[in-house]
């Protein structure tokens, strides 16, 4: 039986261990901010269309350690379980999504460990979706942590498919209908043909989009905006003095 001391020893150590991801979770958030604040103001089209995160929660960690049969040590857990810290962006094309995972895998400070394409060869069930797993460097008062990151890419009808087949695989516990595995299969079928013939519609319209001048409203200003702010300084300023 473990003492009190020992517990609180142990969720301290536990608590630790789980912030580390919540920081690399940060991290890579914020990367991607950048990138998306980058591409609103500088660019004719933002590939980002959202990002949401998630930390694994601390039973379904212990829960995985478990069925896995892991060795229950933090360094065994850290080394096997590599979705503790979890990032999803959804991109509006399919190019998107590969341009964003580029932006993201040329940067000095992240590594990437693994890459598991289901949009070129999608999963039998249908599941599309870019896997990425990094490692990200998380900057602490007293030592650098590499944290390992697990990023899913994907387009907004890809993920619309993945969350409802999720909630379709939970509601049958895992155990889906002949009918409900067919349906799910002709629509993953509709969604990448959707992507398909958005991506085309876009680059019909936008061609590669990357020689439009700035949106109106953005932060660059434009020469209208410069204009007004020399004539607000020349009146500010006066007449010149003789
Ligand atoms: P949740 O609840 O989203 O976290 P592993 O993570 O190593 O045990 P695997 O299959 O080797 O499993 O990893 P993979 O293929 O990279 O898939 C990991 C995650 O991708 C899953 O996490 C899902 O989020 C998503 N995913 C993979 N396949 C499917 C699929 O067929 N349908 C849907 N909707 N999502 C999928 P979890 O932990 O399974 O689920």
């Amino acid at each position: 039986m473990p003492s009190l001391d020992d517990l609180v020893q142990l969720r301290a150590e536990f608590s630790r261990f789980m912030l580390q991801y919540q920081f690399g979770i940060e991290e890579v958030k914020t990367k991607i901010e950048i990138l998306r604040l980058e591409f609103i103001h500088l660019h004719a089209h933002n590939p980002i269309e959202h990002v949401a995160a998630r930390l694994k929660s601390s039973e379904s960690l212990i829960a995985k350690v478990s069925r896995k049969g892991l060795d229950p040590s933090f360094e065994a857990i850290s080394a096997s379980i590599t979705d503790i810290a979890g990032l999803r962006i959804v991109c509006s094309f399919v190019s998107d999504v590969y341009r964003v995972a580029e932006m993201l895998s040329r940067q000095s400070d992240i590594t990437v460990l693994e890459t598991k394409d289901y949009i070129s060869a999608p999963k039998p069930n249908g599941y599309r979706s870019l896997h990425l797993l990094v490692q990200v460097p998380v900057f602490l008062s007293d030592e650098t942590l590499a944290v390992t990151v697990e990023l899913q890419l994907r387009t907004v009808a890809m993920d619309f498919w993945a969350s409802l087949e999720h909630k379709i695989h939970y509601k049958y516990d895992h155990h889906l209908p002949t009918e409900v595995r067919k349906d799910l299969e002709a629509s993953a079928r509709t969604a990448a043909e959707l992507d398909t013939i958005m991506e085309h519609l876009h680059q019909q319209v936008h061609g590669d989009g990357e020689s439009a001048p700035p949106r109106r409203g953005s932060a660059i200003p434009t020469d209208a905006v410069l204009a007004q702010f020399l004539r607000i300084r020349a009146a500010r300023s006066g007449p010149p003095s003789p």
